[in-house]
């Protein structure tokens, strides 16, 4: 079909119409936002010819993500979170905000209510018996270069299968399996005791991977570790480490691999460095420190809230 009607004052009225934008009621943000999304979308109906087969199995491939909740993982395969960091990146490039360690996306995976420990806390329960023992470590330094005593630092990762508990589908991990909150000493140090986590790749069946097959794109992640830091009067930072090695390092298909991100990880075999972490094998090390930022005129000016699974 090569027919034009988008721009004719029918369609145009239509749109409105539509939107809400011609009555009083509802919210009017709502109704800028829905008026901009449809007419981008009518738009593009026209202009690339979309056909009601296509329209229509897209309508279906929306049901399908909806009932597999898997929302929230097209969102970051299709860049979209990427894009939000990129925009808060350029916000603070504006204000002059040094995020001296990079913010990185959050996923879709994080769950509230983990236990909370006190500078120290091993995050696996022994379980996952495939593992390679992980101490990681370091300092949570403020916007005044001086570490931060009880900065709280929640951490999440995926076991070697690539699960993550509360979303692990073969139902083997307990609640808040490497999930942590991890209250820093007065130092402003933390530290925990883990195992190294292995990629995370998209359900095989489910409609993210379907479509990312149609893009010839894969939809595997490098093995990396989450985390959220907080501390007052800074901003919460949410970043990840991603395992040094992993060969997806620089092939994310959620785009969260950024520089300085990638930490050095330092095999430990020796007596002397197991006595000191009170391990018994040998372990890979990980050193870290994150870096906060000061409020803006005395608010979290980027703070995110979305819904987030609690338990
Ligand atoms: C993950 O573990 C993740 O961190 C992201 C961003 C998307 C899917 C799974
Ligand atoms: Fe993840």
């Amino acid at each position: 079909m090569s027919v034009k009607i988008f721009e004719t004052q029918e369609v145009q009225d239509f749109l409105r119409t539509a939107a809400g934008l011609t009555n009083d009621g509802g919210n009017p943000r709502t109704k800028a936002i829905v008026h901009r999304i449809i007419s981008d979308l009518f738009k593009a109906v026209e202009d690339l010819d979309i056909t009601a087969d296509e329209y229509w199995a897209g309508i279906a491939y929306l049901n399908q993500l909806g009932a597999r909740s898997e929302a929230g993982l097209l969102s970051p395969g299709l860049g979209f979170d990427r894009f939000l960091d990129m925009r808060m990146d350029a916000e603070d490039a504006e204000l002059g905000v040094d995020n001296k360690t990079p913010r990185t996306i959050e996923g879709p995976l994080y769950v509230s209510g983990a236990p909370v420990e006190h500078g120290f806390a091993r995050l696996d329960d022994g379980s996952d018996t495939d593992g390679h023992l992980l101490i990681m470590h370091g300092t949570v330094f403020g916007a005044d270069g001086k570490p931060v005593p009880g900065a709280q630092v929640e951490v999440w990762h995926c076991n070697t299968k690539g699960f993550y508990s509360h979303f692990d589908p073969t139902g083997e991990q307990q609640a808040f399996n490497m999930r942590r909150t991890i209250i820093a000493d007065a130092q402003g140090r933390y530290k925990f005791q883990s195992i190294i986590p292995k990629g995370y790749g998209c359900p095989p069946d489910g409609p993210t991977q379907a479509l990312l097959n149609q893009l010839g794109r894969h939809g595997n992640r490098p093995a990396h570790i989450h985390f959220f830091i907080s501390a007052d009067g800074h901003r919460k930072l949410t970043t990840q480490i991603n395992i040094d090695g992993d060969p997806l390092v620089y092939d994310d298909f959620a785009y969260a691999t950024r520089e300085g991100l990638v930490p050095p990880l330092v095999e430990r075999n020796d007596s002397a460095s197991m006595q000191a972490h009170g391990v018994d094998a040998p372990f890979a090390e990980i050193v870290f420190d994150f870096n906060l930022t000061s409020l803006v005129d005395g608010v979290d000016n980027q703070i995110v809230e979305r819904a987030r699974l609690s338990a």
